[in-house]
Formats: structure tokens, C-alpha cells, sequence
């Protein structure tokens, strides 16, 4: 465990993000240290991602775009559109660029952090999950979600993108296709796996 670098983002992290969104991230870091210990993550890179998935995430939505140009970023038009799911794409940049974090799995795990995507990596499945569960996190359904955790990680990541869904829908949104992309391939594995 690299302590040093994990004391360094921590250091910039609260330069960041307010402090309840620092004791949400230190939540999402145990949550996904606890599933990767589970479900045969790697643990490390668990902390890692965790640590850093909402780094962006109090940027203005005229910072992200603009960080977005600046560094040629490749993003879709509903990306641009709904600015709340660019700090995915914008963390991993800055994990990579300020923090020297080469490994893609880490990276894709920041950026797909808010959408989900079609094959997702056990480590994408734990810190999307995570996000949802940590300690933190009060909201109807949220102790359905932590049991769910506990039995399954395909089962507990489909529950999440579902819930996704009909939030996204309730607030009439546009809802990102990767989400749905992403539901479908896991249901259909989930599916598989009964027959
Ligand atoms: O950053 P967090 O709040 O910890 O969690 P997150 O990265 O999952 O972001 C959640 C926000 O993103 C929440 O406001 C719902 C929104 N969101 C998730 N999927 C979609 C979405 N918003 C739109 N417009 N479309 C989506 O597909
Ligand atoms: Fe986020
Ligand atoms: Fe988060």
C-alpha cells in the first residue's frame, strides 16, 4: 500500500471537496475495501479508485467543461449535457495527470464511476456499488441495497442501476445510454447464471 501517495491525495482532496463529501469518499474507500476483501478485488486499487472517484466532483460545471477543453477530453453530448455525470471522466484525467496513476482498471473504475458500462471490470462493479452503499448514504432502500451486497455483486450492482434509472427518469433527465447498456448486459448475465 502505497501510504505516501494515498497521504498526498487525501491532502488535495480536502482542498477540493467539502467535508461531507471528504467523509463520503473515506466511506466509499471502506465500502470498497470490504467488497474487494469479498468478492476478490484487488484491495489496493479498490482504495485507490474510491479515493479518488469524486475528486471533481464540487468543480462548477464551468470548470469541468473547461477542463474538458483544455485537455481534449473526449466526451459524448449527453456528457456535456448533464455536467453532474462529467466528474468521472474528469477525475480519472486528474489521477492520472496529478497523480501519476497509470493502471487503466483503476482509471476506467473513476470514470465510469456515475454511468456504469458494458463490461465492467469486478473492480467498475465495486466502486460503482460503493458509491451507493458506504456508510454514509440514507435513502429508501438503501438497507435493501447493503443486504443485496452481501449475497451477490451482479445482483446488488443491477439493484443500483435500477435504482439510477427511475431516479433519473423521476427528475426528467436525460439518462446516459451507457447506464442501460450497462443494465441489460448484467441482467442478461444474471439471467444466465439461474438457467
Ligand atoms: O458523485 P456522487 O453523488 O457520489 O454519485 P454519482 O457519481 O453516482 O452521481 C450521482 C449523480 O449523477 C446523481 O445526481 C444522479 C446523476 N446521474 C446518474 N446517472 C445519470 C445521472 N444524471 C443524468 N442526467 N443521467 C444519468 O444517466
Ligand atoms: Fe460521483
Ligand atoms: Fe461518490
Amino acid at each position: 500500500m502505497n501510504r505516501q501517495l494515498i497521504e498526498a491525495i487525501e491532502s488535495r482532496l480536502r482542498e477540493v471537496i467539502n467535508p461531507k463529501r471528504y467523509r463520503h469518499t473515506m466511506g466509499v474507500v471502506d465500502a470498497a475495501v470490504y467488497l474487494a476483501n469479498k468478492y476478490g478485488g484487488n484491495a489496493a486499487d479498490a482504495h485507490l479508485a474510491a479515493l479518488l472517484h469524486d475528486f471533481a466532483k464540487d468543480f462548477s460545471e464551468a470548470q469541468l467543461k473547461a477542463y474538458v477543453d483544455k485537455n481534449q477530453l473526449e466526451v459524448d453530448e449527453i456528457l456535456m449535457e448533464a455536467h453532474e455525470l462529467l466528474h468521472g471522466k474528469v477525475g480519472a484525467h486528474i489521477a492520472k495527470k496529478e497523480f501519476h496513476i497509470e493502471n487503466e482498471a483503476i482509471l476506467k473504475a473513476i470514470e465510469n464511476h456515475t454511468t456504469g458500462s458494458t463490461n465492467m471490470s469486478t473492480l467498475e462493479k465495486i466502486i460503482y456499488l460503493a458509491d451507493f452503499i458506504e456508510v454514509g448514504r440514507d435513502y429508501p432502500g438503501v438497507d435493501d441495497l447493503r443486504q443485496l451486497a452481501e449475497e451477490s455483486l451482479d445482483k446488488a450492482v443491477l439493484k443500483a442501476f435500477n435504482n439510477t434509472i427511475v431516479y433519473v427518469i423521476s427528475i426528467e433527465k436525460p439518462l446516459h445510454p451507457n447506464t442501460i447498456y450497462a443494465r441489460n448486459e448484467i441482467l442478461k448475465l444474471i439471467e444466465g447464471a439461474k438457467k
